[in-house]
């Protein structure tokens, strides 16, 4: 397991109890999880009527199986004070957090330079981005969700910060070996002796396509640096970082093509039809998605609303394309 792996299987781990809500099936798993791992912080049995969110934060570093190198802890401050101990603590506020880091809150917190009070609340991070989003135990109403942060948001206390790099090493994960299938190519930057008909060959498709797909006027007339996107969402990908909207084409590109994210495709190709400059982020992803809705690019609200933390920096993704349509 490669150390992007192991932070998505965190990731993964507490998302799989959204939803849940005190005294749910959800709930009372995320507990067994932690009581049945011994030693017991403290000696202490949680209980459902506990607040849970450092036992959620916990549970899911059992369940993925790096709590030795992580702790467990009930409580919030003490879990904060382990981290330290282990030398996984970031004090600083402004740190900018990865997949699997775990985000500690002081609501105490004035948001004015870095914070060192008592934790109060803590999650763990699973979408990086800005903002990025925390999956947490024991939100408002008992329950289970995600939370959209800003980076130095107020609130933000610290971050444990396990070494996903040295553990996935530990755990038999080579990175220099990770499998290259996850990456797909979504375009082709021409070089000197390429023509439409090589292109097309190199890649399975036709010169129709590829002139179809990228616009191209003269098939006959391609120069070298030009990117020539092979599927419509490389293409979709291509105007929208040309106009400034999205930095990462391939990035976003190669997820459609990875058919991870149900309408990512529709998405992109709707919202490069529409958007012709950049815009001022909205401040959450939902604010985006509200954005795309009114400006006709997506008829599934509900679908981004619940899955917006699912994949790395969609939430991102939406808060910059509803900013381009605002
Ligand atoms: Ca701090
Ligand atoms: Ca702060």
């Amino acid at each position: 397991m490669t150390e992007k792996e192991l932070r998505q299987k965190v990731a993964d781990t507490i998302n799989a109890w959204v939803g849940g809500t005190k005294g749910s099936a959800k709930h009372l798993d995320i507990l067994a999880v932690y009581n049945g791992h011994k030693p017991l912080a403290r000696g202490y049995t949680v209980k459902t009527t506990d607040a849970y969110c450092a036992t959620t934060v916990s549970a899911t570093f059992i369940r993925a199986g790096i709590a030795e190198y992580t702790g467990t802890e009930c409580g919030v401050e003490c879990f904060v004070k382990i981290a330290q101990q282990k030398g996984i603590w970031v004090e600083s506020d402004a740190y900018t957090p990865k997949m699997g880091d775990a985000c500690v809150y002081d609501w105490d917190d004035n948001g004015v330079g870095d914070d060192t009070g008592a934790g109060d609340h803590i999650g763990i991070v699973t979408a990086a981005g800005k903002p990025f989003t925390v999956t947490e135990g024991n939100m408002s109403g008992g329950k289970v969700g995600k939370r959209p942060m800003a980076v130095n948001g107020k609130y933000i206390r610290g971050f444990i910060c396990p070494d996903y790099a040295a553990i996935a090493k530990k755990l038999g994960g080579d990175t220099t070996t990770a499998p290259q299938t996850a990456t797909t190519t979504t375009s082709h930057t021409v070089v000197a002796g390429d023509t439409l008909a090589k292109i097309a060959a190199k890649y399975g498709t036709t010169v129709d396509t590829l002139v179809k797909i990228n616009g191209i006027t003269n098939p006959n007339v391609i120069h070298a640096g030009q990117v020539i996107a092979l599927t419509s969402a490389a293409a979709a990908c291509i105007k929208l970082a040309t106009v400034g909207v999205i930095n990462s084409p391939d990035y976003w590109a190669g997820a459609a093509a990875s058919g991870k994210v149900k309408y990512l495709e529709p998405l992109l190709a709707k919202a490069a039809e529409k958007i012709t400059k950049t815009g001022t982020r909205t401040a959450t992803p939902e604010d985006g998605v509200a954005a795309l809705v009114a400006a006709g690019i997506i008829n599934t609200p509900d679908y981004w609303l619940a899955n917006h933390g699912t994949f790395p920096s969609l939430g991102a993704l939406l808060c910059a394309l509803g900013g381009a349509v605002k």
